[in-house]
């Protein structure tokens, strides 16, 4: 397969340093080597452009959402990077920085697929708005963005309305749900598998469900976003909102190997590791595990 490496250090979406330097670390990890040993052609576009922004004007571009402004001009660049990927025939691997770039990865995915369906691996929703946000943190907001919901500052990224169906959202893993967001997932009927779902189900019961779901709407393709928080936070110290209670490695393996198995995943994005609160690197060894695993299954 064909690979474009995409890396985003961005970290205005959460509010907190060392979420920024996620790409540099990862390359240093040699991660386009771990890639490349599965025969796949990788070609690393670099990382895309973070203006500077002072964090006395974090607020400067609306007054519940921080850093609006370069977070949108960030999500516009990688969602036109993430589309012409797709139809250059490659497979987009974003890699973070925070998980407003979520919503860039999805802008850009639905533009080139008609009928997208995202999967959001997550400790956290990330379906806030403005108005339920506890944080102002727009990495809290991409994915109810995606949908249509909140500020038309953050909906119309790359093109006006709607990304993604509420039914063709899944989000796993999630154990740190804000109030509005538990509203907002019951309002628009999201497939939602909290982590007390995922072990009432059992992990193979939730992937039935998924992939009888994806067939039942007639998605074309998967958007795979990962935010390294839903593992247990005792297995990623490296991430800027950690959760107990959480995912194992070998959870997530099995999760990605029955996604790739329906051979609808397109694009991924890995996020939220920070550098900073890492502890001798063992988040940036997991995720490269991770990412060693991802690219031998779409091998
Ligand atoms: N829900 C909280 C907020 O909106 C935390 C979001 N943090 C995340 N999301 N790391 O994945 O601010
Ligand atoms: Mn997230
Ligand atoms: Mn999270
Ligand atoms: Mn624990």
């Amino acid at each position: 397969m064909n690979i474009s490496l995409i890396g985003v250090p961005i970290n205005y979406g959460c509010d907190r340093e060392g979420a920024q330097y996620g790409p540099e670390k990862l390359r240093e990890k040699k991660i386009v080597e771990v890639i490349k040993k599965y025969n796949h052609s990788i070609y690393d576009f670099g990382n895309i452009y973070v203006p500077k922004v002072c964090d006395t004007e974090k607020y400067a571009f609306h007054d519940k959402m921080k850093y609006l402004k370069p977070i949108v001009e960030v999500n516009t660049n990688l969602a036109h990077q993430v589309y012409s990927s797709l139809a250059s025939g490659n497979f987009p691997f974003v890699i973070g920085g925070d998980h407003s770039l979520g919503l860039g990865s999805i802008a850009g995915a639905s533009k080139y697929y008609e009928n997208l369906a995202v999967v959001w691996i997550d400790a956290h929703g990330d379906i806030n708005t403005p108005e339920t946000s506890p944080s102002g943190n727009v990495h809290g907001m991409p994915l109810a963005a995606a949908m249509g919901v909140g500020c038309t500052s953050l909906t119309d990224v790359y093109y006006k309305g709607v990304k993604v169906r509420p039914e063709n959202v899944f989000i796993i893993g999630a154990r740190d749900l804000d109030e509005g967001e538990i509203k907002l997932a019951k309002d628009k009927k999201l497939n939602l598998y909290t982590m007390e779902e995922v072990r009432h189900m059992g992990i193979e019961g939730m992937l039935q469900d998924i992939v009888k779901k994806l067939k039942a709407n007639n998605v074309e393709a998967v958007h795979l976003s990962f935010d390294m928080d839903a593992l247990d936070s005792d297995i990623v110290p490296g991430t800027g909102t950690p959760v107990t209670d959480g995912m194992t490695v070998d959870e997530v393996k099995y999760v990605f190997k029955h996604l790739m198995d329906t051979k609808l995943v397109k694009s991924m994005d890995l996020v939220e590791l920070n550098t900073y609160l890492d502890k001798n690197d063992v988040t940036a060894e997991v995720a490269i595990e991770l990412v060693d695993w991802t690219f031998k299954l779409i091998a």
